[in-house]
């Protein structure tokens, strides 16, 4: 196969991703942009220890070791952990107050929700592509008993049906924060009190490429109703109407799964209640998330007893997992090809929303614009099923779009214009994944190996 890009070209491009990653660099963890959001978020620092993982072996296991510093006694791993010297970003510390809940960790700062579960994974990631494989089981084994627990929390948490499929309480656990998905169960929410919400986002950003403060209100309005019950997991799923079974969240945990399945073999530990459960969770997925009508997979709002469809990128999410078959795969596979859904005539593929759904808005966050995070999951997703020239087109797409306009967070897939904030860490980390991966699935350049091209 012939490559799409010089040997020079993909080094620099190398080069220019790691220097992001040591520029939001502060100490043993990474912040995903310089001050848009200043602290350590838990998805972003897996993507990041994934990227690093190619370029330093140690950085890459201190930031999955500092993400778990701000583990709760409960097991939750929180979706940030502040950095005690930025203040700069809303809602900060004071604004969560999760230490009014005993199982907050007792040094460190955070917020009182977690993210989407993809640290086993990241920390399997390492240890595959470690030139120091003692060193990477040493860490796998020092990170050990924090990442039972945290899959423990979502399984004695997350779990009320004792079905494996677990549940979120907030838009920002996830990770998707102002999808047009969540639009009818919070358009339902009607906060009774005015709520404090001092914005520091939009002094940074255009205002058209965040969510409306409407959103933010009622954003808020959860952390208050979070904060009142101490955060109590019980109380919350009684009291919240926020709460939903994501596809794309389940189908990340089911990898994480799988991942930790692996490493329990490595460490040998028995790897039964895992298995057990990931088995539980794939038939979940496969009938309460899927709709045999539309042939599509949603998302399931607990609380309405309904079945969500709205066609966003994130349905598309089971494709990484394997769990469809391949007849499903195949209809599934269409879509994100079709240029009136996910693939534009001109521009930039995957649109994060299908460009046939009215809310569909090629700039604003998680309304349309293409992710990194997404093109690279769905990419794993194309190679799963067989699709590898289509997957080798996405990665020349997506490199393309990064090398041509920057190492933004999202990007306007009509146009290729960087949207949100530049030097956005996760960007730059999957970029250097899908470089090395790309290298060395013979998509690339036939002479030169993936460890050359970095270490030269
Ligand atoms: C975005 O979310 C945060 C809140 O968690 C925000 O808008 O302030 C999302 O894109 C989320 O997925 C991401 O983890 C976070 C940091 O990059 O930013």
């Amino acid at each position: 196969m012939t490559s799409a890009f010089s040997k020079s070209e993909l080094r620099q491009l190398i080069q220019q991703a790691g220097a992001v990653l040591t520029a939001n660099n502060f100490g043993n963890a990474t912040k995903p942009a310089p001050s848009l959001y200043p602290h350590q978020w838990n998805w972003d620092s897996a993507f990041i220890a994934i990227g690093l993982s190619h370029l330093n072996q140690v950085q890459a296991q201190r930031e999955i070791s500092a993400m778990f510093r701000g583990q709760w006694k409960n097991g939750m791993v929180p979706h940030i952990i502040f950095n005690p010297t930025a203040s700069d970003y809303f809602p900060g510390p004071a604004f969560w107050a999760s230490r009014i809940n005993p199982a907050a960790p007792d040094n460190i700062l955070t917020s009182g929700i977690t993210q989407p579960p993809i640290l086993a994974w990241a920390a399997l990631q390492i240890y595959y592509n470690a030139g120091d494989t003692r060193s990477a089981l040493d860490f796998l084994r020092s990170i050990y008993p924090r990442l039972c627990r945290y899959h423990s929390f979502f399984h004695t948490n997350r779990n009320p049906d004792g079905n494996g499929l677990v549940y979120i309480i907030h838009p920002w656990e996830s990770g998707l924060d102002n999808s047009p998905r969540w639009d009818q169960i919070m358009e339902g929410i009607v906060p009774k009190e005015a709520q404090s919400v001092l914005r520091t986002d939009v002094n940074i950003i255009a205002e058209n490429e965040r969510p409306t403060d409407h959103e933010y209100n009622k954003y808020s309005y959860l952390v208050d109703l979070f904060r009142k019950t101490q955060y109590d997991q019980g109380q919350i799923l009684q009291e919240s109407p926020f709460i939903v079974q994501p596809v794309l969240f389940n189908s990340l945990l089911y990898v994480d799964l799988e991942a930790r399945e692996r490493i329990d073999t490595l460490l040998g530990a028995d790897t039964g209640v895992i298995k057990a459960w990931r088995g539980q969770l794939k038939v979940a997925i496969q009938t309460k998330l899927w709709d045999e009508t539309s042939g599509s997979f949603g998302d399931y709002d607990l609380k309405n007893r309904r079945l969500f469809l709205k066609d966003t990128l994130a349905n598309y999410a089971p494709l990484f997992t394997g769990i469809p078959s391949q007849a499903v795969a195949d209809r599934l596979i269409a879509r994100l090809f079709s240029s009136e859904q996910y693939w534009p005539d001109s521009g930039f593929p995957l649109t994060s929303v299908s460009m046939a759904v009215p809310e569909f808005d090629p700039v604003k966050y998680w309304r349309g614009p293409v992710w990194i995070n997404m093109n690279w999951l769905m990419i794993q997703g194309l190679q799963k099923y067989g699709y590898h020239s289509q997957a080798k087109e996405l990665t020349e797409k997506t490199i393309t779009l990064i090398r041509d306009h920057g190492f933004y967070e999202y990007f306007n897939p009509l146009t290729g214009a960087g949207c949100g904030t530049d030097q956005f860490s996760w960007t730059a980390a999957l970029l250097i994944d899908l470089i090395m991966k790309y290298l060395s699935t013979g998509a690339g350049i036939n002479e030169e190996t993936p460890g050359s091209l970095v270490n030269e």
